[in-house]
Protein backbone atom coordinates (compact mmCIF):
# COMPACT_ATOMS: atom_id res chain seq x y z
CA UNK A 1 0.00 0.00 0.00
CA UNK A 2 2.87 2.66 1.41
CA UNK A 3 4.26 1.32 -1.87
CA UNK A 4 1.80 2.15 -4.40
CA UNK A 5 0.80 5.90 -2.89
CA UNK A 6 4.62 6.71 -3.02
CA UNK A 7 5.03 5.21 -6.98
CA UNK A 8 1.91 7.31 -7.25
CA UNK A 9 3.51 10.01 -5.61
CA UNK A 10 6.43 9.84 -7.89
CA UNK A 11 4.27 9.75 -10.76
CA UNK A 12 2.06 12.63 -9.99
CA UNK A 13 5.84 14.20 -9.87
CA UNK A 14 7.19 13.84 -12.76
CA UNK A 15 4.90 16.74 -14.67
CA UNK A 16 5.52 18.97 -12.17
CA UNK A 17 9.32 18.59 -12.72
CA UNK A 18 9.56 18.28 -16.16
CA UNK A 19 7.64 22.08 -16.26
CA UNK A 20 9.50 23.62 -13.69
CA UNK A 21 12.70 21.61 -13.77
CA UNK A 22 15.33 21.78 -10.97
CA UNK A 23 18.63 23.77 -12.36
CA UNK A 24 22.00 23.10 -11.38
CA UNK A 25 23.50 26.39 -9.60
CA UNK A 26 25.52 28.96 -11.34
CA UNK A 27 29.04 28.07 -12.11
CA UNK A 28 31.56 29.92 -9.66
CA UNK A 29 33.01 33.01 -12.06
CA UNK A 30 36.14 32.98 -10.67
CA UNK A 31 38.03 34.82 -8.71
CA UNK A 32 36.58 33.74 -5.48
CA UNK A 33 36.64 34.50 -2.04
CA UNK A 34 37.92 32.50 0.61
CA UNK A 35 35.57 31.10 3.49
CA UNK A 36 37.77 33.98 5.65
CA UNK A 37 37.54 36.42 3.02
CA UNK A 38 33.91 36.26 3.03
CA UNK A 39 33.57 35.94 6.17
CA UNK A 40 35.43 39.35 6.91
CA UNK A 41 33.36 41.00 3.90
CA UNK A 42 30.35 40.30 6.06
CA UNK A 43 31.77 41.97 8.67
CA UNK A 44 31.11 45.15 7.32
CA UNK A 45 32.70 47.86 9.93
CA UNK A 46 35.83 47.41 11.94
CA UNK A 47 37.11 49.32 14.56
CA UNK A 48 41.28 50.24 14.48
CA UNK A 49 42.79 51.27 17.50
CA UNK A 50 45.96 53.60 17.58
CA UNK A 51 47.51 53.81 20.80
CA UNK A 52 51.09 54.53 21.66
CA UNK A 53 53.56 56.59 23.44
CA UNK A 54 52.64 59.07 20.37
CA UNK A 55 49.56 59.67 22.86
CA UNK A 56 51.65 60.86 25.28
CA UNK A 57 53.66 63.15 23.40
CA UNK A 58 51.43 64.49 21.22
CA UNK A 59 52.91 63.47 17.97
CA UNK A 60 51.18 61.28 14.93
CA UNK A 61 54.88 59.57 14.52
CA UNK A 62 57.03 58.72 16.53
CA UNK A 63 60.75 59.13 16.75
CA UNK A 64 61.85 55.90 18.31
CA UNK A 65 63.86 57.94 20.76
CA UNK A 66 60.66 58.24 23.56
CA UNK A 67 61.63 57.10 26.88
CA UNK A 68 59.11 54.51 27.75
CA UNK A 69 58.57 56.07 30.65
CA UNK A 70 56.07 58.21 29.30
CA UNK A 71 53.57 55.41 28.45
CA UNK A 72 51.03 55.53 31.49
CA UNK A 73 47.49 55.50 30.69
CA UNK A 74 46.88 55.47 34.31
CA UNK A 75 42.91 54.40 33.89
CA UNK A 76 43.17 52.21 30.80
CA UNK A 77 39.80 49.86 30.41
CA UNK A 78 40.39 47.66 27.13
CA UNK A 79 36.89 46.38 27.97
CA UNK A 80 35.37 50.09 27.26
CA UNK A 81 36.79 50.46 24.03
CA UNK A 82 35.41 46.58 23.28
CA UNK A 83 32.17 47.68 24.59
CA UNK A 84 32.03 50.82 22.13
CA UNK A 85 32.77 48.96 19.69
CA UNK A 86 30.53 45.76 19.89
CA UNK A 87 27.81 48.37 20.85
CA UNK A 88 28.24 50.26 17.59
CA UNK A 89 28.46 46.99 15.40
CA UNK A 90 31.62 46.37 14.79
CA UNK A 91 33.08 42.92 14.48
CA UNK A 92 36.77 42.90 14.30
CA UNK A 93 39.31 45.29 16.50
CA UNK A 94 42.65 46.02 15.27
CA UNK A 95 44.88 47.37 17.68
CA UNK A 96 48.24 48.96 16.79
CA UNK A 97 50.44 46.53 18.73
CA UNK A 98 53.76 48.67 17.03
CA UNK A 99 53.74 52.04 15.38
CA UNK A 100 56.57 53.07 13.51
CA UNK A 101 57.86 54.70 16.82
CA UNK A 102 58.87 50.67 17.71
CA UNK A 103 57.51 51.13 21.31
CA UNK A 104 55.66 47.80 22.07
CA UNK A 105 52.61 47.26 23.92
CA UNK A 106 53.15 43.70 24.60
CA UNK A 107 56.44 42.82 26.73
CA UNK A 108 58.44 41.60 23.85
CA UNK A 109 61.31 39.13 24.33
CA UNK A 110 63.01 40.65 21.74
CA UNK A 111 63.39 44.75 22.55
CA UNK A 112 63.43 46.79 25.88
CA UNK A 113 61.60 49.63 23.60
CA UNK A 114 58.43 48.58 25.61
CA UNK A 115 55.52 48.40 28.16
CA UNK A 116 57.53 46.42 30.61
CA UNK A 117 59.97 50.03 30.61
CA UNK A 118 56.86 52.06 31.27
CA UNK A 119 55.44 52.72 34.89
CA UNK A 120 51.98 51.41 33.62
CA UNK A 121 50.85 48.25 35.85
CA UNK A 122 54.10 48.47 37.41
CA UNK A 123 56.14 47.40 34.02
CA UNK A 124 54.04 43.95 34.59
CA UNK A 125 51.49 45.29 32.32
CA UNK A 126 50.47 43.80 28.35
CA UNK A 127 48.18 45.68 26.58
CA UNK A 128 47.77 43.16 23.44
CA UNK A 129 46.62 40.90 26.25
CA UNK A 130 44.19 42.92 28.12
CA UNK A 131 42.66 44.29 24.30
CA UNK A 132 42.55 40.52 22.90
CA UNK A 133 40.92 39.36 26.24
CA UNK A 134 38.49 42.47 26.42
CA UNK A 135 38.00 41.56 22.47
CA UNK A 136 36.69 38.13 23.06
CA UNK A 137 34.73 38.79 26.29
CA UNK A 138 33.00 40.95 24.20
CA UNK A 139 32.43 38.73 21.06
CA UNK A 140 34.70 41.08 18.74
CA UNK A 141 37.55 38.96 16.52
CA UNK A 142 41.10 40.65 17.65
CA UNK A 143 43.64 41.41 14.66
CA UNK A 144 47.01 43.61 15.03
CA UNK A 145 48.59 45.70 13.44
CA UNK A 146 52.13 45.63 13.36
CA UNK A 147 54.34 48.40 11.68
CA UNK A 148 57.57 47.07 9.48
CA UNK A 149 59.02 50.32 9.25
CA UNK A 150 60.73 50.50 13.00
CA UNK A 151 63.06 53.75 14.19
CA UNK A 152 63.84 52.30 17.51
CA UNK A 153 65.12 49.04 16.66
CA UNK A 154 69.18 48.92 15.70
CA UNK A 155 69.15 45.97 13.34
CA UNK A 156 66.65 47.95 11.33
CA UNK A 157 68.48 48.66 7.61
CA UNK A 158 70.27 45.40 8.19
CA UNK A 159 67.89 43.64 6.14
CA UNK A 160 68.43 40.15 7.49
CA UNK A 161 68.73 40.80 10.86
CA UNK A 162 65.73 42.98 11.00
CA UNK A 163 63.79 40.49 8.72
CA UNK A 164 64.50 38.07 11.49
CA UNK A 165 63.29 40.09 14.51
CA UNK A 166 59.91 41.27 12.66
CA UNK A 167 59.29 37.25 12.31
CA UNK A 168 60.46 36.82 15.72
CA UNK A 169 57.92 39.61 17.14
CA UNK A 170 54.90 38.41 14.67
CA UNK A 171 55.63 35.02 16.33
CA UNK A 172 54.64 36.10 19.50
CA UNK A 173 51.84 38.20 18.34
CA UNK A 174 50.53 34.87 16.78
CA UNK A 175 51.06 32.61 19.10
CA UNK A 176 50.27 34.33 22.57
CA UNK A 177 46.71 36.12 22.09
CA UNK A 178 44.41 33.38 20.63
CA UNK A 179 42.90 33.58 17.06
CA UNK A 180 43.48 36.53 14.84
CA UNK A 181 41.36 37.54 12.44
CA UNK A 182 43.44 39.91 10.64
CA UNK A 183 46.85 41.36 10.37
CA UNK A 184 47.20 44.44 8.68
CA UNK A 185 50.83 46.00 7.38
CA UNK A 186 51.94 49.35 6.40
CA UNK A 187 54.16 49.79 3.60
CA UNK A 188 56.36 52.77 5.00
CA UNK A 189 59.72 51.97 4.95
CA UNK A 190 62.90 53.91 5.87
CA UNK A 191 66.86 53.73 6.57
CA UNK A 192 68.39 52.16 9.33
CA UNK A 193 71.38 53.47 11.44
CA UNK A 194 73.36 51.94 8.98
CA UNK A 195 72.24 54.59 6.64
CA UNK A 196 71.02 51.98 4.39
CA UNK A 197 67.44 51.41 3.64
CA UNK A 198 65.05 47.87 4.89
CA UNK A 199 64.45 45.67 2.60
CA UNK A 200 60.97 43.72 3.85
CA UNK A 201 60.90 39.72 3.35
CA UNK A 202 57.70 39.81 2.61
CA UNK A 203 57.23 36.06 1.40
CA UNK A 204 58.48 34.84 5.09
CA UNK A 205 55.88 37.24 7.15
CA UNK A 206 53.68 35.54 5.31
CA UNK A 207 55.19 32.41 5.99
CA UNK A 208 54.83 33.12 9.65
CA UNK A 209 51.20 34.10 9.98
CA UNK A 210 50.06 31.17 7.50
CA UNK A 211 51.66 28.95 9.80
CA UNK A 212 50.58 30.20 13.08
CA UNK A 213 47.33 32.01 12.00
CA UNK A 214 45.87 30.17 8.73
CA UNK A 215 42.74 32.12 9.04
CA UNK A 216 44.18 35.43 9.56
CA UNK A 217 43.68 37.48 6.72
CA UNK A 218 46.80 40.12 5.54
CA UNK A 219 45.66 43.32 4.40
CA UNK A 220 47.22 46.12 2.83
CA UNK A 221 50.76 44.86 2.16
CA UNK A 222 49.35 41.65 1.85
CA UNK A 223 47.61 39.19 -0.87
CA UNK A 224 44.34 38.84 1.21
CA UNK A 225 42.80 42.68 1.26
CA UNK A 226 43.90 45.50 -0.66
CA UNK A 227 43.96 49.14 0.79
CA UNK A 228 41.44 51.33 -0.83
CA UNK A 229 43.91 53.63 -2.38
CA UNK A 230 43.34 57.15 0.25
CA UNK A 231 42.34 57.30 3.83
CA UNK A 232 38.99 59.30 3.64
CA UNK A 233 37.24 56.24 3.65
CA UNK A 234 35.50 56.70 0.55
CA UNK A 235 35.71 53.24 -2.32
CA UNK A 236 35.64 53.50 -5.90
CA UNK A 237 32.46 53.75 -8.42
CA UNK A 238 32.79 51.04 -9.32
CA UNK A 239 34.85 48.76 -7.11
CA UNK A 240 35.51 45.41 -8.07
CA UNK A 241 37.15 42.68 -5.49
CA UNK A 242 38.54 41.08 -8.29
CA UNK A 243 42.22 42.78 -8.55
CA UNK A 244 45.08 42.78 -10.52
CA UNK A 245 48.04 42.55 -8.24
CA UNK A 246 50.36 43.94 -10.52
CA UNK A 247 49.00 47.22 -11.38
CA UNK A 248 49.70 48.85 -8.05
CA UNK A 249 47.99 52.19 -9.19
CA UNK A 250 45.67 54.20 -7.04
CA UNK A 251 43.11 53.98 -9.70
CA UNK A 252 43.20 50.22 -9.77
CA UNK A 253 43.42 50.37 -5.76
CA UNK A 254 40.18 52.10 -5.62
CA UNK A 255 38.36 50.55 -8.62
CA UNK A 256 39.43 46.92 -8.51
CA UNK A 257 39.60 45.35 -11.94
CA UNK A 258 36.73 43.38 -13.38
CA UNK A 259 39.33 41.01 -15.59
CA UNK A 260 41.42 40.60 -12.43
CA UNK A 261 42.39 37.02 -11.62
CA UNK A 262 42.74 37.58 -7.86
CA UNK A 263 40.20 38.17 -5.27
CA UNK A 264 41.43 41.14 -2.90
CA UNK A 265 38.61 42.96 -1.60
CA UNK A 266 39.35 46.93 -0.65
CA UNK A 267 39.17 48.13 3.27
CA UNK A 268 38.90 51.62 3.99
CA UNK A 269 40.74 53.04 6.73
CA UNK A 270 39.66 56.34 8.06
CA UNK A 271 39.68 57.95 11.49
CA UNK A 272 36.97 59.50 13.83
CA UNK A 273 39.51 62.09 14.37
CA UNK A 274 41.43 64.08 12.05
CA UNK A 275 44.46 62.10 13.22
CA UNK A 276 45.25 58.59 13.81
CA UNK A 277 46.35 59.46 17.31
CA UNK A 278 44.71 61.27 20.22
CA UNK A 279 45.57 64.61 20.53
CA UNK A 280 43.46 67.13 23.41
CA UNK A 281 43.02 69.64 20.71
CA UNK A 282 41.31 67.53 18.34
CA UNK A 283 38.97 66.62 20.80
CA UNK A 284 36.17 68.82 19.27
CA UNK A 285 36.73 67.66 16.02
CA UNK A 286 35.36 64.10 16.26
CA UNK A 287 33.38 63.06 12.49
CA UNK A 288 29.36 64.01 13.42
CA UNK A 289 26.61 61.09 13.77
CA UNK A 290 25.97 62.13 9.71
CA UNK A 291 28.98 61.96 8.46
CA UNK A 292 29.88 58.76 9.79
CA UNK A 293 26.59 57.52 8.36
CA UNK A 294 27.69 59.14 4.87
CA UNK A 295 31.77 57.18 5.35
CA UNK A 296 29.29 53.63 5.71
CA UNK A 297 27.63 54.41 2.32
CA UNK A 298 30.46 55.37 0.44
CA UNK A 299 32.69 52.07 1.87
CA UNK A 300 30.40 49.12 3.08
CA UNK A 301 28.03 50.57 0.77
CA UNK A 302 30.44 50.55 -2.44
CA UNK A 303 31.50 46.55 -1.69
CA UNK A 304 34.26 47.82 0.57
CA UNK A 305 34.92 47.02 4.59
CA UNK A 306 35.14 50.18 7.24
CA UNK A 307 37.82 50.00 8.90
CA UNK A 308 37.09 53.20 11.38
CA UNK A 309 39.60 54.04 14.00
CA UNK A 310 39.10 55.51 17.18
CA UNK A 311 42.26 56.60 19.19
CA UNK A 312 41.95 56.13 23.23
CA UNK A 313 42.88 59.12 24.91
CA UNK A 314 46.38 59.05 27.43
CA UNK A 315 44.48 57.93 29.98
CA UNK A 316 43.70 54.65 27.99
CA UNK A 317 40.17 55.48 27.34
CA UNK A 318 37.70 56.16 24.34
CA UNK A 319 36.55 60.00 25.17
CA UNK A 320 32.81 60.46 25.31
CA UNK A 321 32.26 61.98 22.86
CA UNK A 322 33.46 58.82 20.51
CA UNK A 323 31.80 56.70 22.37
CA UNK A 324 28.75 59.01 21.70
CA UNK A 325 29.24 59.00 18.17
CA UNK A 326 29.83 55.78 17.82
CA UNK A 327 26.12 54.62 19.68
CA UNK A 328 24.96 58.24 17.33
CA UNK A 329 26.29 56.50 13.93
CA UNK A 330 24.71 52.76 14.93
CA UNK A 331 21.69 54.09 16.10
CA UNK A 332 20.85 55.67 12.58
CA UNK A 333 21.82 53.18 10.38
CA UNK A 334 19.39 50.27 12.40
CA UNK A 335 16.79 53.12 12.18
CA UNK A 336 17.27 53.53 8.63
CA UNK A 337 17.54 49.77 7.86
CA UNK A 338 14.53 48.40 9.97
CA UNK A 339 12.19 47.78 7.52
CA UNK A 340 12.75 46.07 4.49
CA UNK A 341 9.31 47.63 2.39
CA UNK A 342 10.37 44.63 -0.21
CA UNK A 343 10.87 41.84 2.22
CA UNK A 344 8.74 39.13 1.31
CA UNK A 345 6.69 41.13 -1.27
CA UNK A 346 5.73 39.76 -4.58
CA UNK A 347 8.74 39.36 -7.36
CA UNK A 348 8.68 38.21 -10.63
CA UNK A 349 11.73 38.11 -12.92
CA UNK A 350 12.59 38.75 -16.56
CA UNK A 351 14.24 34.93 -16.39
CA UNK A 352 14.54 32.57 -14.11
CA UNK A 353 16.80 30.01 -14.07
CA UNK A 354 15.84 26.84 -15.40
CA UNK A 355 12.09 27.85 -14.14
CA UNK A 356 13.42 27.15 -11.07
CA UNK A 357 11.93 29.09 -8.14
CA UNK A 358 14.57 28.27 -6.25
CA UNK A 359 16.43 30.74 -8.03
CA UNK A 360 13.47 32.94 -8.32
CA UNK A 361 13.06 36.69 -7.90
CA UNK A 362 11.28 36.18 -4.86
CA UNK A 363 14.78 34.73 -3.21
CA UNK A 364 16.19 38.59 -3.46
CA UNK A 365 13.46 39.34 -1.06
CA UNK A 366 13.12 36.45 1.38
CA UNK A 367 15.41 37.67 3.60
CA UNK A 368 17.42 33.80 3.36
CA UNK A 369 21.26 33.22 3.77
CA UNK A 370 22.16 31.78 0.98
CA UNK A 371 19.76 31.83 -1.27
CA UNK A 372 19.59 34.32 -4.60
CA UNK A 373 17.44 34.99 -7.87
CA UNK A 374 19.60 33.56 -10.55
CA UNK A 375 19.34 33.32 -14.71
CA UNK A 376 20.03 31.38 -17.22
CA UNK A 377 23.71 30.99 -17.95
CA UNK A 378 23.19 32.58 -21.18
CA UNK A 379 21.29 35.38 -19.90
CA UNK A 380 23.51 38.15 -18.47
CA UNK A 381 21.12 40.99 -18.29
CA UNK A 382 17.32 41.28 -17.09
CA UNK A 383 15.41 42.65 -13.98
CA UNK A 384 13.31 41.26 -10.83
CA UNK A 385 10.16 43.00 -9.77
CA UNK A 386 8.74 44.02 -6.98
CA UNK A 387 5.11 44.61 -6.36
CA UNK A 388 4.91 46.25 -2.99
CA UNK A 389 1.02 45.83 -2.84
CA UNK A 390 -0.01 49.55 -2.60
CA UNK A 391 2.21 52.48 -3.31
CA UNK A 392 4.96 53.25 -1.10
CA UNK A 393 7.49 55.54 -0.29
CA UNK A 394 10.95 55.10 -0.01
CA UNK A 395 14.33 56.48 -0.86
CA UNK A 396 17.63 54.11 -0.05
CA UNK A 397 17.97 50.76 -2.00
CA UNK A 398 20.24 47.90 -0.85
CA UNK A 399 21.37 45.60 -3.25
CA UNK A 400 23.87 42.44 -2.98
CA UNK A 401 25.17 39.66 -5.05
CA UNK A 402 26.06 36.14 -3.75
CA UNK A 403 30.20 36.79 -4.26
CA UNK A 404 30.72 33.38 -3.72
CA UNK A 405 30.14 32.60 -6.86
CA UNK A 406 32.48 35.61 -8.10
CA UNK A 407 31.38 39.74 -8.40
CA UNK A 408 29.19 39.76 -11.57
CA UNK A 409 26.93 43.08 -12.02
CA UNK A 410 28.79 45.32 -13.84
CA UNK A 411 25.93 48.00 -14.71
CA UNK A 412 22.48 48.08 -13.62
CA UNK A 413 19.30 50.84 -12.42
CA UNK A 414 16.65 51.11 -10.55
CA UNK A 415 13.28 52.15 -12.10
CA UNK A 416 9.53 52.09 -11.16
CA UNK A 417 6.22 51.98 -12.99
CA UNK A 418 4.34 55.69 -12.48
CA UNK A 419 1.01 54.24 -14.34
CA UNK A 420 2.22 54.76 -17.97
CA UNK A 421 6.06 53.82 -18.08
CA UNK A 422 8.81 52.82 -16.27
CA UNK A 423 10.95 55.64 -14.98
CA UNK A 424 14.38 55.84 -14.02
CA UNK A 425 14.99 56.21 -10.30
CA UNK A 426 19.12 55.70 -10.07
CA UNK A 427 21.97 54.01 -11.86
CA UNK A 428 25.33 52.22 -10.76
CA UNK A 429 27.91 50.14 -12.06
CA UNK A 430 29.19 47.54 -9.37
CA UNK A 431 26.78 46.02 -6.61
CA UNK A 432 29.32 43.12 -4.67
CA UNK A 433 28.91 42.15 -1.19
CA UNK A 434 26.72 45.37 -1.17
CA UNK A 435 25.48 48.48 -2.89
CA UNK A 436 23.66 51.40 -1.38
CA UNK A 437 21.95 54.12 -3.08
CA UNK A 438 20.22 57.06 -1.89
CA UNK A 439 17.95 59.29 -3.85
CA UNK A 440 15.01 61.80 -3.73
CA UNK A 441 12.44 59.80 -2.30
CA UNK A 442 9.59 57.89 -4.48
CA UNK A 443 6.48 56.78 -4.41
CA UNK A 444 5.32 53.40 -6.36
CA UNK A 445 4.22 50.09 -6.17
CA UNK A 446 6.30 48.52 -8.89
CA UNK A 447 10.27 48.82 -8.56
CA UNK A 448 12.93 46.71 -10.53
CA UNK A 449 15.96 46.16 -10.40
CA UNK A 450 17.59 46.32 -13.87
CA UNK A 451 20.57 44.69 -14.64
CA UNK A 452 22.14 46.25 -17.77
CA UNK A 453 25.85 44.31 -17.62
CA UNK A 454 27.04 41.64 -16.12
CA UNK A 455 30.41 39.06 -16.34
CA UNK A 456 28.11 35.84 -16.32
CA UNK A 457 24.43 35.47 -15.50
CA UNK A 458 23.34 37.69 -12.25
CA UNK A 459 22.86 36.02 -8.78
CA UNK A 460 20.99 38.95 -6.54
CA UNK A 461 21.52 37.65 -2.98
CA UNK A 462 18.89 40.63 -1.87
CA UNK A 463 17.13 43.68 -2.94
CA UNK A 464 16.06 45.78 -0.30
CA UNK A 465 13.97 49.58 -0.14
CA UNK A 466 13.88 51.27 2.98
CA UNK A 467 12.51 55.14 3.97
CA UNK A 468 14.46 57.13 5.52
CA UNK A 469 13.20 59.93 7.56
C1 LIG B 1 49.71 55.04 7.77
C2 LIG B 1 50.60 55.31 8.97
O1 LIG B 1 51.75 56.04 8.61
C3 LIG B 1 49.70 56.08 9.90
O2 LIG B 1 50.37 56.53 11.02
C4 LIG B 1 48.54 55.15 10.27
O3 LIG B 1 49.02 54.07 11.03
C5 LIG B 1 47.82 54.65 9.02
C6 LIG B 1 46.75 53.69 9.30
O4 LIG B 1 48.73 54.09 8.13
O5 LIG B 1 50.34 54.75 6.65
Amino acid sequence: MTFHLSLLAAVALVPVIAAVGFAAPPKPQPPLPTRQQLAWQRCETIMFVHFTVNTFTDKEWGEGTEDPRVFNPVKLDARQWARAAKASGFKILILTAKHHDGFCLWPSKYTEHSVKHSPWRNGKGDAVKEVADACRAEGLKFGIYLSPWDRHEQTYGDSPRYNEHFRNQLTELLTNYGPIAEVWFDGACGEGPNGKRQEYDWQSYYAVIRKHQPDALIAICGPDIRWIGNESGTAGDPCWSPFNPADGSIDSLQHGDPNGAVWQPGECDVSIRPGWFWHQREDGQVRSVDNLVDLYFQSVGRNAVLLLNVPPNDQGLFCDTDVQRLRGFRARLDDMFRTNLAARKKATASNTRGGDEGFGAARAVDNVAGTYWATDDDVTSGWIEVDLGAATKFNIASMQEAIELGQRVAAYHLEYWDGSAWRTITSGTTIGHKKLDRFPAVTARRVRLVIDEARAGPTIHSFGLYCDE
